[in-house]
């Protein structure tokens, strides 16, 4: 297994369980260094808490960008999760452009809506400089919500294969390369995730839960990455993305009241299990 070492650019997130403070543990739990370039601190996330602090670095962005390129800095992957401005999405491309090496992964969570709503604080000027820098990216991985902000479609909630197709080619026609499509589910009771690789469509089943927890999307994405480093396939590394996910959920619902986030931290012994 050759060393790899990937960077992540999202933002920090001090009390919540997502973005930075969920990527920088599980991707280094799968044995991948993580770099990371938080692209604002936050006090809490925004889904929930009220009067929460926000200190953009968005103008800190280029200055270490060219710090790295002095230093012949460069990354085996660039995994992209929640951005805080189209300025922020630019300075992405240009990380792209500047420090990835030759087979660099890029991997796009347009991580800005979920349940048919943007997140607060995003609008379609947004949705629109996120339509690009996924049509750079090796791997996108929306939910549903963001699909549709993506391609125009609309949002439904109960749905068939031939709905879920439209959307994969709406990506594609949009430039996406290869679409780890989550939470999408044909029957009662179950949920999956849909990998498309060359065109090829695939499809991971499992059980769903009764619950959910926020930033289990976080959690999917940055399990996916540390499993595509260590060599899975795209297929293998959404599927141990999803199982550990699920453990994410079984164990944060033992707790009392934990709103706020999934209990990731109780479920990467799973995540170690089920990379061997
Ligand atoms: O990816 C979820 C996320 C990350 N960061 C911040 C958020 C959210 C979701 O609400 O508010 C700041």
């Amino acid at each position: 297994m050759s060393y790899k070492k990937i960077l992540t650019v999202q933002d920090i997130s001090c009390v919540g369980q997502c973005s930075l403070t969920v990527a920088l543990p599980i991707i280094s739990a799968c044995g991948v260094e993580t770099c990371v370039l938080p692209s604002a601190v936050l006090s809490t996330h925004t889904a929930g808490f009220k009067g929460y602090t926000f200190r953009d670095l968005t103008d800190d962005m280029p200055a270490i960008n060219d710090h790295w390129i002095k230093e012949g800095i460069s990354f085996d992957a660039i995994y992209t999760g929640y951005l805080g401005s189209t300025k922020q999405i630019e300075y992405v491309a240009r990380l792209f452009d500047t420090v990835a090496k030759d087979d660099c992964l890029k991997i796009v969570d347009p991580a800005m809506a979920d349940n048919g709503k943007l997140y607060y604080g995003f609008d379609m000027e947004f949705v629109e400089a996120m339509k690009g820098l996924c049509a750079k990216a090796d791997y996108v991985v929306p939910n549903i919500t963001e699909a549709c902000f993506l391609t125009g479609i609309e949002y439904k909630t109960e749905y068939d294969r031939e709905y879920i197709d439209r959307l994969l080619d709406a990506l594609v026609s949009m430039g996406c390369k290869n679409v780890i499509f989550t939470g999408i589910s044909y029957r009662e009771g179950k949920t999956g995730v849909v990998v498309l690789e060359n065109g090829e469509y695939s499809y991971y089943e499992h059980e769903k839960l009764e619950n959910s927890c926020h930033g289990t999307g976080d959690s999917y994405a940055s399990a996916f990455v540390g499993a595509l480093m260590r060599e899975k396939s795209a297929y293998e590394a959404a599927r141990i993305a999803a199982d550990f996910t699920l453990e994410c959920i079984k164990e944060t619902a033992k707790l009392d009241n934990h709103w706020y986030g999934a209990a990731f931290e109780l479920a990467i012994p799973k995540l170690i299990q089920l990379l061997k």
